[in-house]
């Protein structure tokens, strides 16, 4: 073998390896590429000012359908108190967390909403259990299941079984951080290859300093019928700006919202963006730290229906390749 060969076979390998590595590490939500610290769900008394507009928030976990071993949705966190959490007051906050399987757990229409009415708990409840303050899970895992994958509700669309698990904030007024693990094992943190996670409102805390690394990442799936999108954010106050990037779009920037306030933009969807995902990046003020920034964001089509951001973008995470070659007639998006 060749000094030169060796060298390019090495940095192939390599260059597997870390690829590898990333594709089925990338279980935790948020995941690897999303480069965002924690889920965020306030207590039900808090104020939305906080940057939670409705203290709820909904995944949905992905089982491939030819996944059939027992697993387990692991919470980081789950409490709110200690580490991780944001205090208003004193802690006084009670969080549940219930997990759906079962016929129209997913297909049901309240379940895909941007706010927790109607029927948004339907589905067979598999799992629930609510946390305060309490030290014992404050910066640990706390695990749900075993699960059987037969017990989700099968979505041919997915080739898969899909599981919910909403986080809500009983009592209290404090914000409580967390993460999600779907994993293979009980005790650890073990990926299931091809699982995936997604939801249509995305609440989150972005990083509490200005490193310009720390690029929050959100990943919507924009399918065959969309002609635009509609993105809405809330309470980012003032911080720094988002940017949409994909194959075709070097960073464009989006209306963003103050504090407690709304913002809404439209991006029109060049043929090139068609069943690939977006790349919503959330870029932190250089110029001063703003701390605790809780954000809420959704992105729905023309026909008002809300795209999915999975935490394993679909199609890969989209990098900026060249200019549209089609501009639409109406330009006007
Ligand atoms: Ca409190
Ligand atoms: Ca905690
Ligand atoms: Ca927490
Ligand atoms: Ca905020």
């Amino acid at each position: 073998m060749s000094g030169k060969f060796h060298i390019a076979f090495l940095l192939s390998v390599l260059l597997i390896t870390e690829v590898s590595i990333r594709n089925i590490s990338a279980q935790p939500v948020p995941a690897w590429d999303e480069n965002i610290p924690h889920l965020m769900t306030f207590g039900n008394e808090g104020a939305t000012s906080w940057g939670d507009d409705d203290f709820s928030q909904t995944f949905f976990f992905k089982i491939p359908r030819n996944y059939t071993d027992p697993f387990y949705i692991r919470v980081f966190d789950p409490d709110t108190g200690g580490e991780v959490d944001e205090l208003n007051g004193e802690w006084d906050t009670k969080m549940s967390y219930s997990i759906y399987g079962g016929a129209e757990s997913y297909s049901h229409e309240d379940a895909k909403g941007l706010d927790p009415v109607g029927n948004y708990r339907s589905g067979v409840l598999l799992a629930s259990r609510t946390f305060g303050n309490e030290m014992e899970y404050d910066n640990q895992w706390y695990t749900f299941g075993p699960f059987n994958p037969a017990e989700g509700e099968y979505v041919s669309d997915f080739d898969g079984y899909i599981f919910k698990i909403i986080c809500e904030g009983e009592e209290g007024d404090d914000g409580n951080m967390y993460n999600y693990y779907l994993s293979r094992e009980g005790n650890e943190n073990v990926p299931i290859e091809d699982g995936n996670a997604f939801t249509y409102e995305y609440s989150f805390r972005m990083w509490n300093d200005n490193n310009p690394a720390n690029i929050a990442h959100i990943y919507p799936y924009v399918d065959t019928a969309t002609i635009f999108v509609k993105q809405r954010n809330f309470d980012w106050d003032n911080d720094g700006y988002i940017r949409v990037v994909s194959v075709v779009r070097k960073g464009q920037l989006q209306d963003v919202s103050g504090e407690d306030d709304w913002a809404e933009s439209q991006i029109k969807i060049y043929d090139e963006e068609l069943n690939s995902s977006l790349d919503f990046q959330f870029i932190k003020n250089q110029s001063g730290l703003v701390r605790n920034n809780n954000v809420v964001i959704s992105v729905e089509n023309q026909y008002g229906e809300l795209l999915p951001f999975f935490t394993i973008p679909i199609g890969g995470v989209p990098v900026y390749r060249a200019q549209p070659k089609v501009t639409r007639l109406n330009d006007n998006y």
